[in-house]
């Protein structure tokens, strides 16, 4: 299958790309190259030494790797770029990681939080349009967020994979069933844009049939799969700062320099959870299991467990020794919450979920031992407050 990575030199994309390739597709990864910029601006770098595009691909292929290519395009400006792009290459398929993923950058300033819609919001429409005026018939999956669901209570629901079942009730007291959209209720700008995406793809399969994937993923921990781990410059990234850096890996590589844990809050907050390994295995299954034509958007929950932070900070402490510290929280989110999920789309295609042991934890910790030194401590707290309430309480600038 030829196959587009929109986003492919990103934490989730790489390692996504080298997978696809190395089980036999055709891959071009288009990216722009924005996050490694935004690195520069925000004056942070990855833990992880990461190589530049070009020395990754020549890596891949001295490692034996099927030859990936690589375009640079901005998906949100170059729309006439990415059509042309489309026409010569013909894809069967677009994996579409090509946005401003990170909630704290996404709330710190009304730059960030115009680019993040902007970006997000014109890139996937971009997308959509370039595939309906290119006339071909080209399969999208899209890296959407449990986010998308809200953390606010469920009442001990269970969410379901995108659709929701609802009764609506009529004037002469009979009711109807019907399948909706999971009202979306995002807790950040940038999980508000994915709300967004959510809609473009409701409407454009509808209007133009288009066959998309949309997949809602957790928080995605570990940095390398075995095929990144084939060269050191291969290694994938590792955001450990306080905007782009995830919970549960910011947590493994606190332990690993001796920081106490930042736990936001109590820790009630819980949230959903997928290994680097496991979030690769679900984009090639998705691919490999496209919506039939005509059929609705077909939405998967990819997660594999869910957990309370103060949990997470727990079970990291107890592995490595680790002090937790429990700090006034710069999002504005509810204390604590329940998330019951379904994900038995990914499990009945074969997906065996990779849980969070103590060895894989532990394997994360030594990768953040072994590059501690790079590690600027100064930019670990969460500075990016919400609202002028939550700043004025962790004594953020505004
Ligand atoms: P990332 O920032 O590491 O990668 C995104 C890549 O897209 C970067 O290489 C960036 O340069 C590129 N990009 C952004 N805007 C672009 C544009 N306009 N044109 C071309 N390229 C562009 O993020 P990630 O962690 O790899 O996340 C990838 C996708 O997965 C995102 O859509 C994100 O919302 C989703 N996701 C990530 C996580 C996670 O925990 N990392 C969890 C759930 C969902
Ligand atoms: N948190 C802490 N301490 C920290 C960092 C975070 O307690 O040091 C808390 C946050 O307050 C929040 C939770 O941990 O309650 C998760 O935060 P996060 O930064 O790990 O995850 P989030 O902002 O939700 O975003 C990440 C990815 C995003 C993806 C999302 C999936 O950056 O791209 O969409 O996870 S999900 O959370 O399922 O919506």
């Amino acid at each position: 299958m030829k196959v587009l990575v929109l986003g492919g030199d990103g934490f989730c994309g790489w390692p996504c790309a080298v997978n696809l390739a190395d089980v036999g597709h055709d891959v071009l990864i288009v990216d722009n190259l924005s996050r490694r910029k935004i690195d520069i601006d925000l004056g942070v770098e990855s833990l992880t030494p990461i190589a530049t595009v070009r020395e990754r691909l020549t890596a891949w292929e001295q490692v034996g790797g099927r030859p990936i290519r690589f375009e640079g395009l901005d998906i949100a400006k170059n729309y006439e770029g990415l059509l042309a792009l489309l026409r010569q290459e013909r894809p069967d398929a677009v994996v579409h990681f090509a946005e401003q993923r990170a909630a704290p950058y996404s709330m710190k300033t009304s730059a960030t939080k115009r680019y993040t819609v902007d970006n997000n919001v014109n890139g996937t429409h971009n997308l959509l349009a370039a595939i309906v005026e290119s006339g071909q018939d080209i399969h999208i999956v899209h890296l959407g967020t449990m986010g998308v669901y809200g953390y606010g209570s469920h009442r001990g629901a269970t969410i379901p994979e995108g659709y929701l079942t609802v009764e609506v009730p009529q004037a002469d007291g009979s009711r109807f069933t019907e399948k909706i959209l999971h009202p979306a209720n995002p807790g950040s700008v940038y999980h508000m844009t994915k709300t967004l995406d959510q809609l473009l793809f409701f409407y454009y399969n509808k209007n133009d049939h288009i066959r998309i994937t949309d997949l809602h993923q957790g928080i995605v921990w570990g940095t390398n799969t075995s095929l990144t781990e084939k060269d050191p410059r291969l290694t994938n990234r590792f955001d450990y700062d306080g905007d782009y850096g995830t919970v549960l890996n910011r947590f493994l590589m606190q332990a690993a320099i001796g920081y106490p844990l930042t736990v936001h809050g109590t820790g009630g907050q819980t949230r959903a959870f997928i290994h680097i390994r496991d979030s690769v295995r679900c984009v090639q299954l998705a691919l490999e299991h496209p919506p039939t034509h005509g059929e609705r958007v077909k939405i998967f929950n990819q997660m594999t467990e869910s957990h309370r932070v103060a949990d997470l900070a727990e079970k990291v402490a107890a592995l490595t020794g680790a002090d937790i510290n429990y700090l006034s929280n710069p999002r504005n989110e509810a204390i604590e919450n329940d998330l019951i999920v379904d994900n038995r789309c990914f499990i009945e295609l074969g997906l065996t979920p990779t849980t969070l042991d103590d060895g894989l934890l532990t394997e994360v910790v030594d990768v953040a031992r072994r590059w501690a030194d790079r590690c600027d401590r100064s930019r670990i707290p969460c500075l990016s407050a919400w609202t002028r309430r939550q700043a004025a309480a962790i004594g953020s600038p505004a």
